[in-house]
C-alpha cells in the first residue's frame, strides 16, 4: 500500500561503540525512521486512535537509545526497530542510525547503519483486524445525510447494503419511517472501542435520547463482531434483537447472507421494509 509515517532527524546522546573512550563518553546519534502503517482509517476518521502516535514513538525510541550501552550500532538499530514494532499498527519500519561524530582516523562526516524490519522478522503476530457488521438507522431530519455521516465515520467500510425505507418497530405511534442499512467494517478497534465510535457518531448527529425507541437522527448498533459473544452491561454482541428484525436482516442478507440465521426470511413477517437503492455520496 505504501502508506508511511516518517520521523527524521531525531537526536539522542548515549554510550555506544567499541573503542575505550566510546565506552566512557556518551556521543550524539541521529535516528531516522520510516514506519509502514495503513493510513486509510485515520484518513477517513480524523482520530488519533486509528493511527500511530508519532510523538509516543519518538519518546520511546529516544528513551530506549539513552538506556542502552551497546557496543555495535547494529545491535542498537535492531533494538530501535523492536521498539517501533511494539506499536501494534506498525507493519514494518526502516531505521537509519547515524554516529554524528564517528571516531575515525580519516576525515568522514558520519557513519550509519540502516535496516528494515517487518512484524514477521520480529516474530510478532500480524497487525490484527476484525470484521464487524454495523446497522444504521435514522427517522428524523435529513435521514440520508445522517446515514452518510455514520458510514463515513466508521472507518474502513468494506461492504455496504442498499438503503431501506422501513416502518418503525416499537416506540411511539406517531414517529416517521426509518431509513436503515447495514455495513461491513474491517477494524482494528476492539468491540468496546468500536461501540464508543458508534456512540460518538450518534452524538455528532446530535441525537437526543428522549423516548425509549423514539425517533432518532442516527442509531448505530453493532450487530456482530467477528465471531465474538459479549454480554456486558455496556455491550451485547451479537445484538440481542437483530434476529427478529427485518429492517436489520434484509440489508445484512444483501452483504453477508451467511451472517443471518437460517430460514429467517420465512420466519419473519414480510412487509414494512422497502429497498430504495444505494446510499448516494457526493
Ligand atoms: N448496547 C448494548 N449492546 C449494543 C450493541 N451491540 N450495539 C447498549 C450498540 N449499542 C449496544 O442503546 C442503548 C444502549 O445499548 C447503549 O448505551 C449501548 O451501550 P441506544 O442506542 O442508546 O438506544 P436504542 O438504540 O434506542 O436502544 P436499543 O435497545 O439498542 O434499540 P434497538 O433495539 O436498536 O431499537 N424501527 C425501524 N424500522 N428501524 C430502526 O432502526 N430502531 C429501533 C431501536 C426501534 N425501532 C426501529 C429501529
Ligand atoms: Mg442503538
Amino acid at each position: 500500500m505504501g502508506d508511511r509515517i516518517d520521523i527524521s532527524g531525531l537526536r539522542a546522546v548515549t554510550i555506544v561503540g567499541a573503542l575505550p573512550h566510546e565506552r566512557e563518553i556518551p556521543q550524539p546519534l541521529q535516528i531516522d525512521l520510516s514506519l509502514e502503517v495503513d493510513l486509510r482509517d485515520p484518513g477517513r476518521t480524523d482520530e488519533l486512535g486509528d493511527t500511530v502516535h508519532y510523538g509516543l514513538v519518538a519518546d520511546r525510541v529516544v528513551a530506549a537509545v539513552e538506556e542502552s550501552k551497546d557496543i555495535l550500532l547494529e545491535r542498537l538499530v535492531a533494538r530501535i526497530a523492536e521498539e517501533v514494532l511494539s506499536f501494534d499498527r506498525v507493519d514494518a519500519v526502516d531505521v537509519e542510525l547515524t554516529k554524528l561524530r564517528p571516531p575515525l582516523a580519516v576525515d568522514a562526516a558520519t557513519t550509519s547503519v540502516r535496516i528494515r524490519r517487518t512484524r514477521a522478522d520480529a516474530d510478532l503476530p500480524a497487525h490484527t483486524t476484525h470484521r464487524a457488521y454495523v446497522a444504521l438507522g435514522s427517522n428524523l431530519g435529513d435521514r440520508e445525510s445522517y446515514l452518510r455521516l455514520g458510514v463515513r465515520g466508521l472507518g474502513n467500510v468494506t461492504a455496504m447494503s442498499s438503503v431501506y425505507e422501513t416502518d418503525p418497530v416499537g416506540g411511539p405511534e406517531d414517529q416517521g419511517a426509518y431509513l436503515n442499512m447495514v455495513v461491513e467494517v474491517e477494524t482494528s478497534l476492539d468491540p468496546f472501542a468500536l461501540l464508543r465510535r458508534c456512540q460518538r457518531l450518534e452524538s455528532e448527529a446530535m441525537r437526543q435520547r428522549v423516548v425509549h425507541w423514539g425517533p432518532r437522527t442516527l442509531d448505530v448498533d453493532i450487530i456482530q463482531f467477528a465471531d465474538m459473544s459479549i454480554d456486558s452491561a455496556e455491550l451485547t454482541v451479537p445484538h440481542p434483537r437483530f434476529a427478529e428484525r427485518r429492517f436489520v436482516l434484509e440489508p445484512l442478507a444483501e452483504i453477508a447472507p451467511d451472517r443471518c440465521p437460517e430460514g429467517w426470511d420465512s420466519m419473519l413477517e414480510s412487509g414494512g421494509v422497502h429497498r430504495r437503492g444505494a446510499l448516494a455520496f457526493d
